[in-house]
């Protein structure tokens, strides 16, 4: 008998090509800080800079899937997945990051066998080169993103190096992941590394109204010079995709029938996606909502910058997890502003909420928002999409107290979110909207940035407290597995 009740109006709604799996990054689950002769990244520097993360942990051990790998991939396989999205740390690749400093072979050689292991079970990798974990060497020789001529070459040199070494195997690659998080946080508010912000008593250094709109520039022209490389002198004989993949959650008007709000939502929009998105996809420049509010403080692209970035990504890499409420500000916009001089809320004006807690306070169960939001995107940009994360937290998973090792935690709430979420794939795909893959966030439970070990976002439980960092599987795991068997085409359910 099947455990789940699937609605058979979306069964086969996913082409059979339909790519899935779980998506992870490297200071998140890897631990290994030192191991091996990799180098500090930022992230390692501000693990151990005292109250900067929320629990006081460090990214030193994490789910220690460095270790762990063969396990692990043995899981994924056992969970049905067809792919696997995971970063590369660059100072485990590059130790001190620079264009002339030396490659580590054992970094390489790790990655190496977790895309052979991958291969070897029938796994697809898919691979981001840059998930936050700039090499603290470069922030500390010219301050990383912030100096684009000299980070630029930097960043082409790894890239090639990665291209180089493992794109004989490797076909799908991401340059950035999420570049607006994490400009917005390390830049703007300052509480991810490399805790930059006008904030004093946060942070001693930064200026939250100029630095994010420079790194966003230089994360945007860096990507397009790595993915040039990758189709001038990689993929003809390769054969791969580049990309990128931005975040951005839908923004709906607080008050529908007030076209000042219907106008912030839209805003709000453009500040979140298409500031990457525009320049990348529609007209390789900013929105004009944003150039309107911050002027000269938005960088500029020069004709040759702008014709490089427009169609350098070959496809959407999409991150997105949940929706909000926005209103109109009559206020002027605070020099500080990223968001474009809105309100921000948690119901609309009629009292509606946005959708249900999880154990995360940003992230609430929206798959309404969703749903437009994948439209939204297709109707703008007309390009094939990649969601490469989507996933959320659930209350009291901290308490779990697993009986055996084949012990299953019981996750309705992530069942639930899974559900809707992927219902609105499905219908979306079946309206037309071109979608080619879904990636869980996340494979584990791992270490949440700044939130540290507070947030539980894995498909599988990991039991933190014991150093050998034992696995259980969360019920959601199975549920993914047989959802998508009956979602994707010729599947078995
Ligand atoms: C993503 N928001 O970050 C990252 O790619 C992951 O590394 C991270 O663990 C995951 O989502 C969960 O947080 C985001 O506030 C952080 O909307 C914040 C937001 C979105 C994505």
């Amino acid at each position: 008998m099947a455990q789940f009740e699937f609605d058979s109006s979306i069964k086969g709604a996913l082409p059979a090509d339909f790519q899935w799996g779980y998506a992870t990054a490297a200071p998140q689950i890897e631990g290994a800080w030192n191991k091996d002769g990799k180098g500090l990244s930022i992230w390692d520097t501000f693990g151990h800079t005292p109250d900067k993360v929320k629990d006081g942990s460090n990214a030193d051990d994490t789910a220690r899937s460095y270790d762990l790998y063969k396990q692990d991939v043995a899981r994924m396989k056992r969970y049905g997945v067809t792919a696997y999205r995971f970063s590369l740390s660059w100072s485990r690749i590059i130790p001190l990051g620079g264009k002339d400093d030396p490659v580590n072979e054992q970094g390489i050689e790790f990655y190496s066998k977790l895309i052979d292991e991958l291969i070897a079970n029938g796994i697809t990798p898919f691979v981001t080169l840059f998930h936050w974990d700039t090499p603290q060497a470069l922030e500390d020789r010219y301050g990383g993103m912030l100096d684009k001529e000299k980070y630029i070459p930097d960043f082409n040199r790894y890239a090639r190096v990665c291209f180089e070494r493992l794109g004989d195997r490797v076909k799908q690659w991401i340059t950035y992941n999420e570049p607006g998080v994490y400009t917005l946080a390390g830049y703007a508010a300052g509480v991810h590394a490399p805790a930059r912000s006008s904030f004093r008593d946060l942070n001693e250094e930064g200026d939250s109204s100029t630095e994010p709109f420079i790194v966003a520039h230089t994360e945007l022209l860096s990507h397009a010079y790595a993915a040039k490389i990758y189709k001038e002198e990689f993929k003809p004989q390769q054969k791969g995709t580049i990309m990128i993949t931005l975040h951005g959650n839908w923004n709906e008007p607080w008050d529908e029938s007030d076209p000042k709000d219907v106008e912030a939502a839209q805003r709000a929009q453009e500040f979140e996606i298409a500031w990457f998105a525009d320049p990348l996809y529609k007209t390789g420049d900013y929105p004009a909502s944003m150039r309107a509010q911050l002027g000269d403080r938005l960088p500029r692209f020069t004709p040759e910058e702008s014709r490089l970035v427009l169609g350098s990504s070959e496809a959407y890499g999409m991150n997105s997890y949940t929706a909000f409420y926005v209103r109109h500000r009559d206020a002027e916009p605070d020099i500080n502003d990223h968001k474009g001089n809105v309100e921000v809320s948690d119901t609309n004006k009629h009292g509606v909420e946005r959708g249900i807690e999880s154990d995360t306070p940003w992230l609430r169960t929206s798959p309404w928002g969703w749903g437009k939001l994948l439209r939204w995107i297709w109707d703008r940009y007309q390009t094939p999409i990649f969601i490469t994360e989507n996933g959320t937290t659930a209350k009291g998973e901290h308490d779990f107290k697993p009986k055996g090792p084949d012990d299953v935690l019981e996750d309705p709430h992530r069942i639930d979110f899974y559900k809707s979420y992927l219902s609105e794939v499905a219908k979306a795909s079946q309206e037309g909207v071109v979608i080619k893959s879904y990636f869980g966030w996340t494979f584990t439970d791992n270490w949440e940035w700044a939130a540290g070990f507070t947030d539980r976002f894995g498909a599988t439980w990991v039991d933190f407290d014991d150093p050998e960092k034992p696995r259980y599987a969360k019920r959601s795991a199975y549920f993914l597995r047989d959802f998508f068997g009956h979602l994707i085409k010729g599947g078995t359910n």
